[in-house]
């Protein structure tokens, strides 16, 4: 089995490798913990990372990847629904977490090893001869538009080839040094944003928590690439009229990168207005890992996501599964990809997995773009209208109705998205209440769904009717809701 990280033993240790807040490790600390850590694991079926955004998470995945051990991210704040979920789906053998980090009940009968980022404890030898390309590296759990998230296997190979495709297609090296604030349990964060810098041997600046200021701060000391979903750039955009300091960072940035949503060709604009810089987007999904992206030697355009990775073949295809070959700009279809940058399965979900796959091997990914003459892809929205996407998170709402309908004052429950300026879209949800003249208050659900589900999962409107719109086969008419 090769390392997914040459630079763990590529004869420079000195260089910084990780960064959160004032704790830094470089590559020779870096390769001494996660050596000894993955000693200590080794042999593992799978294991779960409780991934706050700290330095003991990116040592926990580091180290389980050199173990050759599948790693699940776990969501700190995962409440107890979603987490027991999780727990008795991939059915880790151990969880590994920073040492004082308090673990909720469903964890506390697990083994634990706490992960201890210095140490001069020396790494133990590993037999990794049944570790291959194929071979499981992360198990992410992503909504789907039904019932509880699904773990999407993320083999080695997948990992490997979208980090590289991106090396190429951003001119991404060792030199660069990455500045994010993203959450470490989902693909953006984990796979671009922490494991990208450690695989070309470059550094990574976590903010442990977004801000504009930390963005300005990094940009100005020598980072010289941003990544962050819409939300965060919409952000930064609103700033920027009143900030010199962060206008002066971006400018001064090598490359700005927004993915997980769209982002609006307004704050595009807003944004090279004030600093003469373009944001670029690329495009992925959780299952896919990334399939398109402007390139840094590529012409920038607002709305658009670029064009196909090295190694990603992409197509689109109208509603019967027939290819579009005309580059219009104009002819919508759903996108289909297929390549090594590819999940190999939902865990425990044949059915979900087979669903998801054409019988020649193309992964249907549910998105509706056109493609522009010179190939560019441009995204135009979603074929299921119940999946949403809040602040870069995708959320889907039976989920939501499922935990909704769990509250004793809920009688009946839709959840929707709506267009929210900072988060892209944000959940609202429609109820009938039990009893009419006591009906649960807004926050009193909104902390339902957070305390069950994940607080980014909360509704943040709630609109309380007599009944909700049923078509004659009693199935809820969503659209006539907004009307
Ligand atoms: C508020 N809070 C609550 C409640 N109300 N907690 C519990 N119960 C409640 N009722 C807390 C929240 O937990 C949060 O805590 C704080 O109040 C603010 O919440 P909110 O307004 O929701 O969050 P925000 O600070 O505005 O977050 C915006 C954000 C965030 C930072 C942009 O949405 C974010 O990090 N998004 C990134 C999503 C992402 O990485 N997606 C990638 C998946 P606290 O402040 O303590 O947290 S997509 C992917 O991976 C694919 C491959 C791709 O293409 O990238
Ligand atoms: P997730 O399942 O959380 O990994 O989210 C994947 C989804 O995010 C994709 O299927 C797209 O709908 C969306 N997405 C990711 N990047 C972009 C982008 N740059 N523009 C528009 N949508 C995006």
């Amino acid at each position: 089995m090769s390392s997914l990280f040459p630079a763990l033993t590529g004869g420079r240790p000195d260089r910084p490798a990780l960064r959160f807040g004032d704790r830094s490790l470089t590559y020779g600390e870096l390769a001494a913990a996660t050596g000894a850590l993955a000693g200590r694991i080794g042999g593992a079926a799978r294991v779960a990372v409780w991934a706050t955004p700290t330095l003991e998470t990116a040592v926990a995945v580091v180290a389980a990847l050199e173990a050759g051990v599948a790693a699940v991210p776990l969501n700190p704040k995962s409440g107890e629904k979603e987490l027991g979920h999780i727990l008795s789906d991939s059915a880790p053998t151990l969880v590994l977490a920073a040492p004082g980090d308090e673990l909720p009940p469903p964890l506390r009968d697990l083994a634990r090893v706490d992960v201890v980022p210095q140490t001069t404890e020396g790494g133990a030898f590993l037999d990794t001869g049944g570790v291959s390309a194929e071979s499981p590296a992360l198990v992410v759990y992503t909504s789907g538009t039904t019932g509880p998230p699904k773990g999407a296997v993320i083999p080695r190979r997948a990992v490997a080839s979208t980090l590289d495709a991106l090396a190429d297609a951003w001119q991404w090296t060792g030199e660069d040094v990455l500045v994010h604030g993203l959450p470490l349990f989902h693909v953006h964060g984990l796979v671009l944003g922490t494991l990208g810098p450690l695989r070309r041997g470059g550094s990574v600046r976590h903010l442990g928590r977004f801000s504009t200021e930390g963005v300005a701060r990094e940009l100005n000391a020598g980072a010289t690439m941003l990544f962050g979903v819409p939300t965060m750039y919409h952000r930064i955009a609103q700033a920027l009229p009143e900030d010199p300091e962060l206008a002066k960072a971006l400018a001064g940035a090598r490359l700005l990168v927004s993915g997980s949503a769209a982002l609006p060709v307004h704050d595009h604009e807003r944004i090279t207005a004030a600093t003469g810089r373009r944001v670029i987007e690329r495009y992925g999904m959780t299952e896919t890992l990334m399939n398109t992206s402007v390139r840094a030697d590529g012409e920038p355009r607002a709305g658009t996501v670029g064009v196909p990775l090295p190694g990603v073949e992409l197509r689109l295809v109208e509603e019967d599964g027939t290819p579009i070959t005309s580059y219009d700009g104009e002819t919508v279809g759903e996108i289909q990809v297929r390549g090594t940058n590819l999940f190999t399965e939902y865990l425990n979900r044949p059915d979900a997995t087979a669903a998801a796959f054409t019988p020649d091997g193309w992964f249907r990914t549910g998105d509706m773009a056109v493609r522009d003459p010179d190939g560019y892809v441009r995204i135009v929205g979603r074929k299921a209208t119940d999946l949403i996407k809040s602040g870069g998170y995708k959320i889907g709402a039976g989920e939501i109705e499922n935990a909704l309908l769990e509250h004793p004052g809920v009688r009946e429950a839709a959840v929707t998205g709506e267009p929210d300026a900072d988060l892209g879209e944000r959940i609202v949800a429609w109820i009938v209440p039990t009893d009419p003249q006591s009906p649960p208050q807004a926050d009193e659900l909104a902390d339902h769904v957070a305390g069950r589900l994940a607080p980014h999962k909360r509704p943040r409107v709630v609109h309380y009717l007599d009944a909700l719109p049923r078509n004659d086969m009693g199935k809820i008419m969503k659209r006539a809701l907004h009307a």
